[in-house]
């Protein structure tokens, strides 16, 4: 089901780096009505069950640690086309491929802290979305 809605959020490293307002004007900027937001710290518990999907990956205990390594914005955001557009204004994986002008290009360090998270289907949209929030704080 196509919801026009798409999960992100705005990891420890960006926060650390003081970018939570610039990545959100840049959001905003692009047309992104804001749904639901919180600023929040995952656990490592939630955390390892967010990317329960990445469990037999390489990575996966290295994301787990970073991602609960600090607190991150949450946020659902709704515009047409959501989530293939969302993905086109972060960029790639990897800050090094990512275009320029992107988001991970602006503020990631690297593919492992990659400075924002986007959902990869509309599907996958509604289940990260619910992860965060309760339907009476979507708005
Ligand atoms: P994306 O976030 O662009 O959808 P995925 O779903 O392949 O990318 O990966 C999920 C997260 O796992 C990434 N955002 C990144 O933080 C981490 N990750 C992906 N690939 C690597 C890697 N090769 N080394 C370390 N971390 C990685």
């Amino acid at each position: 089901m196509a919801t026009n809605r798409t999960f992100t959020m705005i990891k420890p490293d960006a926060v650390k780096g003081g970018h939570i307002g610039a990545i959100l004007e840049q959001i905003n900027g692009a047309g992104f009505r804001i749904v639901a937001m919180k600023y929040t710290k995952l656990s490592a518990e939630k955390a390892g069950e967010f990317y329960a999907v990445h469990a037999e990956r390489p990575f996966y205990g290295e994301l787990v640690e970073f991602m609960s390594s600090g607190p991150i914005v949450a946020a659902i955001l709704e515009k047409d086309n959501a989530v293939v557009d969302f993905r086109t204004l972060i960029g790639a994986t990897n800050p090094s491929e990512a275009a320029k002008g992107t988001i991970r290009a602006r503020f990631a360090k690297s593919i492992g802290e990659n400075a924002v998270h986007g959902s990869d289907s509309d599907d996958n949209a509604v289940i990260e979305g619910s992860f965060h929030f309760a339907g009476t704080e979507m708005f």
